[in-house]
C-alpha cells in the first residue's frame, strides 16, 4: 500500500507541470523532502523534475509542483540536513550520556574492585596472621604435651621410688622387730647371767646383790609409789635413730614429754676460739648458747662442747646431758675416757676432758634435774675436781647447796667405774647393774648415766634409770639432766 502511494507521487510529479510558487503555496499542507533531479531540463522545457519523499500519509488533495524559480544548491545545507545533523548529534549525545553512565558505572565498579582487592589483601594478611597464631598454638600445645609427658614420667619415677622406699621401710620394720626380739632375748640372757652371778657372789659375799636405793622423797610431798605392772618401761636404752614414735611401751600414767623427739633446735656453732672454757668464751664476747671450741691450758688437744649461757650467770661448760635417750651410755672405759654422744643433744664430755678442765682452775658443779612434770630442781657443789686417770678419775666435790637433795655426797671421793673397769665399793660391778659408768660407791644414790626411761617410773630388776635418790627416789627416771661446771668467781 505504501509503495503504491510512493509510486503514485512520483508519477504525478513527472506528468503534471507546475510552478515553484504553486508548490510554495501548497507546501504547508504536507511535509516533504525536496531533491533536485535535473535543473537544466526544468529551465528549458519549463518542466521541473522533483523527487519527493512523501510521508506515510494518504494524499487527499491536489499536488502542485513548481517548475520555475531557482534550483536547489548542492552545497547548500538544507533544514533537513540540519535536522538530520541535529538528530545525529542528539543521538551521539545520548550515546555519550549512555557511555558516560557506563563509564561512571565502570568507575564505581573499578573503585569497588579496588576496595575489594584491598579488603582481599587485608583478609589475606588476617588469614596469614591467624595461620601463624594457629601454628604457634599447635607448637605450644605440642610443647605442653611434651612437658606433661615429662611430668608424667617424673610422677611415675617418684611413684616407683616411693614404692621402693615403702618396700625398704617394710624391710626395715621387719629388721627392727627382729632386732627388738634379739635385744629382748639378750636382756633375758643378761638377766639370767646376772642371777647366776648373784648366786655366785652371794655364796662369797654376805652383802648379796647391790642394795636398791629406796625412794627417798625429800622434796616431793605426794610422790607416786611404784606399783608393779602399772608402769611399763623400756628394758634397754635406744640407740640414736630409733623411731621413738613407734614405742608403744609407754607407761599409761606418764605425762607426755615436752620435747618432741623430732625437734631440730637451731644450733649455734662458734668458730672462734679455742677458749679455756665457756666462761672464758662468754667473757670474750660470745654470750649465746651453742657449740664452742675449748682447749684447757694443759690439754694437748681441742674439744668441742656445749656452752650454756641460758642460766645465770652464764658461761657454764656442759660436761653431761641427757634429754631424750638418743645416746647409749652403757660404754666401756675408753669411751667414757674420751667422751661420746652428740654435742647438740645427749653427750658425755669425757673423763680426761673433765679432768683437764677441772684442774686448770677452781670449778664448781651445777646439776640441773627435770622430772616428767616439767619441774626443775638443782644441786650445786662449791667445787669439783677429778683426780688423774691413774687414780681412776676420783671425784672431789665441795659442799652442797640446792633443792634437789644431796645425792652426790654418797659418791664423793669415789673412783669411776665402767662395765670393764670395776672400781666401786660393791663386790660386783655396779656399772653392770646400773648400765652406765659412774663414780659408784656400793652402788649409787645418783646415777645420771643410766638408761633413759620415758615417763618417770620404770620397771626394771635393777635401778638402772637416770635417778637422783634424794629427788623422786631410785625408781623414777628423770626426763632431763645436765651437769655443768664453771670457774668460781
Ligand atoms: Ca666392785
Amino acid at each position: 500500500m505504501e509503495k503504491t502511494f510512493w509510486t503514485l507521487g512520483v508519477l504525478l510529479i513527472s506528468l503534471v507541470p507546475c510552478t515553484y510558487s504553486d508548490f510554495q503555496s501548497r507546501k504547508g499542507t504536507s511535509k516533504r523532502v525536496i531533491r533536485a533531479v535535473d535543473n537544466g531540463d526544468a529551465n528549458d522545457g519549463k518542466r521541473c523534475g522533483y523527487t519527493f519523499l512523501v510521508p506515510q500519509q494518504k494524499i487527499t488533495g491536489p499536488i502542485c509542483v513548481s517548475t520555475k524559480g531557482p534550483g536547489p544548491n548542492k552545497n547548500q545545507v538544507t533544514r533537513m540536513d540540519l535536522e538530520n545533523l541535529k538528530d545525529a548529534l542528539g543521538k551521539q549525545r545520548r550515546d555519550m550520556e549512555t557511555l558516560q553512565v557506563v563509564v561512571d558505572v565502570d568507575g564505581n565498579i573499578v573503585n569497588e574492585v579496588k576496595l575489594l582487592r584491598k579488603e582481599s589483601r587485608n583478609m589475606n594478611s588476617r588469614v596469614t596472621q591467624l595461620y601463624m597464631q594457629l601454628l604457634h598454638e599447635i607448637i605450644r600445645k605440642r610443647d605442653n604435651s611434651l612437658e606433661i609427658a615429662h611430668l608424667e614420667n617424673k610422677i611415675l619415677n617418684v611413684t616407683a621410688e616411693m614404692l621402693r622406699a615403702a618396700t625398704r621401710y617394710k624391710e626395715l620394720e621387719v629388721k627392727y622387730a627382729s632386732l627388738v626380739d634379739l635385744v629382748n632375748n639378750q636382756s633375758a640372757i643378761i638377766s639370767l647371767l646376772e642371777e647366776q652371778c648373784m648366786r655366785v657372789f652371794s655364796r662369797r659375799d654376805p652383802h648379796g646383790s647391790p642394795p636398791l636405793v629406796q625412794v627417798v622423797p625429800q622434796h616431793i610431798p605426794n610422790i607416786q609409789q611404784y606399783t608393779p605392772g602399772l608402769g611399763v618401761g623400756n628394758e634397754i636404752q635406744r640407740d640414736t635413730g630409733y623411731p621413738r614414735v613407734r614405742d608403744s611401751r609407754q607407761p599409761p600414767q606418764a605425762p607426755a614429754p615436752t620435747i618432741s623427739p623430732f625437734r631440730v633446735p637451731p644450733v649455734t656453732i662458734i668458730d672462734e676460739g679455742p677458749f679455756r672454757d665457756c666462761k672464758h668464751a662468754k667473757e670474750s664476747g660470745f654470750s649465746s648458747s651453742g657449740i664452742y671450741l675449748i682447749k684447757p691450758q694443759n690439754a694437748n688437744s681441742h674439744m668441742q662442747l656445749w656452752c650454756e649461757n641460758g642460766l645465770d650467770p652464764g658461761g657454764w661448760t656442759v660436761i653431761q646431758k641427757r634429754i631424750d635417750g638418743s645416746a647409749n651410755f652403757f660404754r666401756n672405759w675408753e669411751t667414757y675416757k674420751k667422751g661420746f654422744g652428740n654435742i647438740d643433744s645427749e653427750y658425755w664430755l669425757g673423763l680426761e676432758n673433765i679432768y683437764q678442765l677441772t684442774n686448770q682452775d677452781n670449778y664448781k658443779l651445777l646439776i640441773e634435774l627435770e622430772d616428767w612434770n616439767n619441774k626443775k630442781v638443782y644441786a650445786e657443789y662449791s667445787s669439783i675436781r677429778l683426780e688423774p686417770e691413774t687414780d681412776y678419775y676420783r671425784l672431789r666435790l665441795g659442799t652442797y647447796q640446792g633443792n634437789a637433795g644431796d645425792s652426790m655426797v654418797f659418791h664423793n671421793g669415789k673412783q669411776f667405774t665402767t662395765l670393764d673397769r670395776d672400781r666401786d665399793m660393791y663386790t660386783g660391778n655396779c656399772a653392770h647393774f646400773h648400765k652406765g659408768g659412774w663414780w659408784y660407791n656400793a652402788c649409787a644414790h645418783a646415777n645420771l648415766n643410766g638408761v633413759w626411761y620415758r615417763g618417770g617410773l620404770y620397771r626394771s630388776k635393777h635401778q638402772d634409770g637416770i635417778y637422783w635418790a634424794e629427788y623422786r627416789g631410785g625408781s623414777y627416771s628423770l626426763k632431763t639432766v645436765q651437769m655443768m661446771i664453771r670457774p668460781i668467781d
